[in-house]
């Protein structure tokens, strides 16, 4: 074993605590202003904007740096029309079929239905991947490690990066969504992790009246 090339941390910054405190109660203000989007504005955004989100994305920390993540950015609205019928169809049998009426009474509070005309009315839909593995000269594979949990890693960062910047997002996953890899081309060492909805918020758009656990609820200090 050769010895790991390592560098000095320099892009480190400590704070003075009391500026360190008002950072995280500042971004916590920030973050629980947050909300999943289901009315978009078709109005346009800067696809600049998308490209810094997803380079804020794309640092996240991953399995041995594998950074098994794909970001499929769709703006051309003919794309957007495929994944809006593909999706409804599976959510039409997600509602009259699949969906045991338990699942069914747990979003009940979100109104949710079959008809999504959000993908094509916002102006992004970002399709993330997973990449199982990479394929070196076609036939060589690297393994992936904690793919999921890297992916969901990346996936946080870039709502959160999202939000930041102004917009609105939803998450979406259609459940199945292999068709997001017919309609994008994406390869077989993909797999279509969500779908995420982006833009502004129509003017009048409506949310769920819900809340968030409280900190006693999610967190036990030891
Ligand atoms: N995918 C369906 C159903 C759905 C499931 C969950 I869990 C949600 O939090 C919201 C919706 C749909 O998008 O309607």
């Amino acid at each position: 074993m050769s010895a790991p090339q390592l560098i000095p941390l320099r892009d480190y910054r400590e704070y003075p605590v009391e500026e360190m405190a008002r950072r995280a109660a500042e971004f916590y203000a920030e973050m629980r202003r947050r909300r999943s989007v289901r009315h978009f504005s078709d109005r346009p955004v800067p696809r600049s904007i998308i490209e810094d989100c997803l380079r804020a994305a794309g640092t996240a920390p991953s399995g041995a740096n594998m950074q098994p993540w794909h970001f499929a950015v769709v703006s051309d609205p003919a794309v957007k029309h495929e994944i809006r019928l593909a999706a409804e169809a599976e959510e039409r049998e997600f509602y009259t079929r699949r969906a045991p009426q338990e699942w069914l009474d747990a979003l009940q509070p979100f109104g949710t239905t079959p008809e999504k005309p959000y993908l094509e009315i916002a102006p992004y839909l970002i399709a993330i991947f997973a990449r199982s593995y990479e394929l070196v000269a076609q036939t060589q594979k690297i393994k992936h490690y904690y793919v999921t949990e890297s992916v969901g890693i990346a996936t946080g960062i870039l709502i959160t990066a999202l939000h930041h910047a102004g917009l609105a997002t939803l998450t979406h996953t259609p459940s199945p969504m292999h068709f997001l890899n017919r309609i994008l081309q994406r390869p077989t060492n993909e797999r279509p992790f969500l779908l995420l909805v982006v833009g502004y918020p129509a003017s009048d758009a409506r949310v769920p009246d819900i809340g968030k656990k409280s900190l006693d609820e999610i967190a036990t200090f030891y």
